[in-house]
């Protein structure tokens, strides 16, 4: 069905015949406005902003471009075509119908799932609410604004399940979704890493980068969901997620890029040397990614969980690219799962599939964030420096899971919990590192400039050269 966007609601669901439904998502939308305004991205709302819009959720009609202040954008509930008899495809219920209603018995399950995805979207569009001012240029300035409406889209994507399956108690979650705010002392977001500041661009790579794709592997796994709008609106959900990915992949590649220019100009690879030339050493982006990739792994759940058990049997929530997997009751099956010991060492515990499934997801994810590091150690091994970026243990600095609060060092060697607290100050960006990166974070808007710590990027948007104005200021 393709998008109806004379609505109020631009919708490809039919929103328009179902006038209950229809009516009480008009009440929230006036909510949304208020808490974008207030929320989202600070000032630049009469700006026109070169964004993609879905007109369509086939391969011609997602992205279409054009300039459009923020306020204005077109937030609507856009669903994945169906696919004709679509069987679930995993758990007990494993090749029995898709279901097009919520299971009663499994209506509380589903809704906290579902509230944990959209929580997660305006909580990311929270922590960006600054950025703006301090854009290291109009092309990236653009980016966040496509990364920020997006976020808002896909709290959109969630709000419309709970208003349209979940009765009373979905409202009353949806309007929880706007109260709840990250960082927020007495009402803060769900997931931790959602409360920690975003506060210049380098942090913001990182988060697009490392948490972002947090969103597509969880996505994947809601994907496979027996619920099929569910299903559907991930799936579409997915293909822009793509996008923010690759502001943190080409943002972080960016930055190596430069550094590396700087560490040739000035024959260096001193951290001071770098510093003074206004670049960012290696050493502080790896502490950045200490950071960023550790909270990121918590997302993931904990290592043996029961919720994961009990959601994957019930036909809730796949693995991602559940398809590539041979077994899809994964009832026999067991796997080995590392832990600490009481011991102070480390052993293997055998537990059910089920109950692993989030350190499967977690996996997936942890090769997937390779894939980057491998790329910017290339362009580091090309311009001739020995330096290496490289991923912490999945065991360095968890909260939540088997590791939580184990003092490991970054090879995940269990040590003494005092080395740990000392370890810690050279793994983790330092107060001076924090204050060294927010002294960068100067705005730059001159169409083509880039700041003096970023790389130009190798194209535009759309085919569009990279000194295209892609906000217009005045
Ligand atoms: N922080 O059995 P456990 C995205 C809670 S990102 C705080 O270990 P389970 C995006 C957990 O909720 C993707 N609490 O794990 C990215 C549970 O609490 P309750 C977001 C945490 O339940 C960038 C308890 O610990 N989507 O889209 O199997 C920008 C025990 O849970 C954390 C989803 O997460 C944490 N890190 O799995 C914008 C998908 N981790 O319920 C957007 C939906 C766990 O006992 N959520 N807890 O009070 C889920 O699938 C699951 O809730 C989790 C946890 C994977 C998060």
């Amino acid at each position: 069905m393709s998008i109806d966007y004379s609505e109020r609601i631009p919708n490809n669901v039919n929103l328009a015949n179902d006038r209950v439904l229809q009516r009480a998502l008009e009440h929230w939308q006036p909510k949304f406005f208020d808490w974008w305004r207030e929320m989202g991205p600070s000032d630049f709302a009469a700006n026109d902003v070169y964004l993609r819009t879905a007109t369509g959720v086939d391969a011609q009609g997602w992205a279409s471009y054009g300039y459009v202040k923020m306020p204005d954008y077109r937030w609507g509930i856009f669903l994945a075509d169906p696919i004709p008899d679509r069987s679930i495809g995993f758990g007990d219920s494993y090749g029995q119908p898709a279901w097009q209603q919520v299971p009663g018995e499994f209506r509380s399950q589903f809704r906290r799932l579902i509230v944990t995805q959209g929580d997660t979207e305006p909580a990311s569009v929270e922590q960006q609410h600054l950025l703006g001012h301090t854009c290291p240029s109009l092309y990236d300035l653009r980016n966040l604004f496509q990364v920020n409406v997006e976020e808002g889209r896909h709290l959109w994507a969630m709000v419309y399940l709970l208003h349209a399956y979940f009765g009373r108690d979905g409202r009353e979650e949806a309007e929880e979704l706007l109260a709840r705010h990250s960082g927020d002392a007495d009402k803060p977001r769900i997931l931790g890493t959602f409360n920690e500041p975003v506060s210049d661009w380098l942090s913001f790579f990182c988060f697009t980068y490392f948490t972002d794709r947090d969103g597509k592997f969880q996505l994947k796994c809601l994907a496979e969901s027996g619920f099929d709008p569910l299903a559907r609106t991930c799936r579409f959900m997915l293909t822009e997620e793509a996008h923010h990915m690759f502001v943190g992949e080409t943002g972080l590649g960016r930055i190596v890029k430069r550094t590396l220019e700087v560490m040739k100009e000035i024959g260096s690879e001193d951290p001071v040397a770098i510093r003074r030339a206004g670049a960012v050493d290696l050493p502080l982006l790896q502490r950045y990614l200490n950071f960023w990739f550790s909270s990121s792994l918590d997302l993931f759940g904990s290592e043996v969980s029961s919720n994961a058990a009990t959601t994957f049997a019930n036909g809730i929530k796949g693995r991602p690219d559940e398809s590539q997997y041979e077994d899809h009751v994964a009832l026999e099956t067991t796997v080995e799962v590392e832990a600490p010991d009481e011991a102070g060492g480390t052993k293997r515990e055998t537990v059910g599939l089920r109950n692993a499934m989030n350190e499967i997801a977690r996996g997936a994810y942890v090769k997937d964030c390779e894939l980057g590091l491998k790329r910017w150690n290339t362009q580091i091994q090309r311009a001739g420096f020995d330096f290496r970026l490289k991923l912490p243990s999945t065991r360095f600095r968890r909260a939540i899971g088997a590791w939580a609060n184990v003092p490991t060092d970054l090879e995940g060697s269990l040590i003494a919990r005092d080395a740990y607290e000392h370890g810690l100050r050279e793994w983790l960006p330092s107060a001076a590192d924090r204050s060294f990166v927010h002294s960068l974070m100067q705005r730059v808007v001159t169409p083509g400039k880039m700041a003096a710590w970023i790389a130009p990027p190798d194209r535009g948007i759309n085919n569009l050269p990279v000194d295209y104005e892609y906000v217009r200021l005045d």
